[in-house]
């Protein structure tokens, strides 16, 4: 089997989505999810420009091979726009090995380890009382677990606090929108809101809070501390993670379970945290940290630490990388969770697809491959629109981390 096409695609269904499609000289296509939020056409270039000429006439069935290739031959490795392009060659090669040999990708990973993949859900509200009561619609609809994030009082536009009731889109059209923040005012009212939520809902459910890169060590041991009687299944993000060495203060101050990674690229960004057992979950996700075949690598290296994993699932990886993820989570050993935000109607209209939610869990379906296709037809109607992530200040107009 042989490479014979690379289409790259960029669609806007409610959001911007990059998608890769590789097809073969025996008809056999395979897809895979480029999106990068607010940087989407810098991944469709490097993908169209620089690898797609590589890729042709290569045999699709050698996934690793071209891995490498791609890595090292870049000679500039890591980042987010390459692992992001090689991420989205890796899923699509992945799915085209599947359907070639009509089984679903999770068994070419080694067969499923579990009956489901465990999810959560975004709940979140302006004021504590709303997000307090959007737990309660979680966990009718079955979920087991549940983030949940509130409007800071006299902040405008906080992090995690969404528009709709399903679905938290925080990239807006046109230049980046400007929220402000006061970490003082923050840590104020998180402790209050975990305390009405256990209140509310009991012990039963799995509770988690995303910070957002917001904190500094010292901040972030402290709020880990204040939640402890909460038993939260995770603080994430508590801190900005280009220094790695900063969650040795945080862990010193807390047992509150800590993950990070979404926004990490390879292995390489998470080694000190794994080696030193600083943080309890890996949240590197395929489209980002270089496909299915590096997030084995990294999930690999994890279970060593005792760390699990809990992908990183926001609106902006498409349905694509939800299948991917699914297809690993289900096959891994140490599988921890999956965050699971859905797509708008536009969305899954553009990429059918085989998972599926039932009490609390996701599962990928038995389809060959990913399991999920791309239909131009609707994605035509949708085309790109510039569109970015906000920014945040500090009350005082300092920038400061969104
Ligand atoms: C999460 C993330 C997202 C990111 C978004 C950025 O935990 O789901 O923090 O909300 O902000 O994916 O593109
Ligand atoms: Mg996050």
């Amino acid at each position: 089997m042989k490479i014979t096409d690379v289409e790259v695609l960029v669609t806007s269904p409610g959001r911007n989505f990059v998608t890769i499609r590789i097809r073969t000289d025996e008809g056999v296509y395979g897809i895979g999810d480029a999106t990068l939020n607010g940087r989407e056409l810098a991944v469709a270039s490097y993908l169209r420009d620089h690898v797609a000429p590589c890729l042709i006439g290569r045999n699709p069935f050698q996934i690793e091979d071209i891995w490498q290739y791609l890595y090292r031959g870049a000679y500039w490795r890591r980042g987010p726009v390459t692992m992001t392009a090689i991420g989205a060659v890796d899923m699509a090669l992945w799915d085209i090995k599947g359907k070639a040999l009509n089984v679903p990708v999770y068994e070419l990973l080694g067969g499923a380890s579990r009956n489901g993949v465990m999810v959560y859900g975004h709940a979140n509200g302006q004021s504590v009382g709303e997000a307090v009561e959007a737990v309660g619609r979680y966990l009718d609809m079955g979920y087991k677990a549940v983030r949940v994030q509130a409007g800071v009082p006299g902040l405008k536009g906080t992090y995690g606090v969404g528009r709709g009731e399903l679905f938290y889109e925080p990239a807006g059209e046109g230049l980046p929108a400007e929220d402000a923040w006061s970490t003082e005012k923050y840590l104020a009212t998180v402790p209050e809101l975990f305390a009405r939520v256990r209140e509310e809902y009991g012990r039963d459910v799995h509770l988690l809070h995303d910070a957002h890169h917001r904190l500094t060590p010292i901040e972030a041991g402290r709020l880990g501390r204040e939640l402890e009687p909460y038993a939260l299944f995770w603080l994430e993000d508590a801190v900005p993670a280009e220094q790695q060495e900063a969650f040795r203060i945080v862990r010193q101050h807390t047992t509150t379970p800590l993950a990070v990674g979404e926004i990490f690229s390879t292995i390489h960004d998470a080694t000190l945290l794994l080696r030193e057992n600083l943080i309890d979950y890996l949240r590197m996700t395929v489209v980002h940290g270089g496909g299915i075949t590096h997030l084995r690598t990294a999930a690999a290296y994890a279970a060593v630490h005792h760390v699990r994993t809990g992908c990183h699932g926001a609106t902006d990886l498409s349905p694509v990388t939800m299948a991917a993820a699914l297809h690993f989570d289900l096959s891994i050993p140490n599988f921890g969770i999956q965050e699971y935000m859905r797509h708008t109607a536009e969305t899954d209209e553009v990429f059918p697809h085989a998972y599926t939610f039932a009490d609390g869990y996701l599962h990928p379906g038995d389809a060959p491959g990913l399991g999920v296709d791309y239909r131009d037809d609707v994605a035509e109607r949708f085309p790109y629109r510039r569109a970015y992530l906000p920014v945040s200040r500090l009350e005082d107009g300092t920038m400061f981390n969104w």
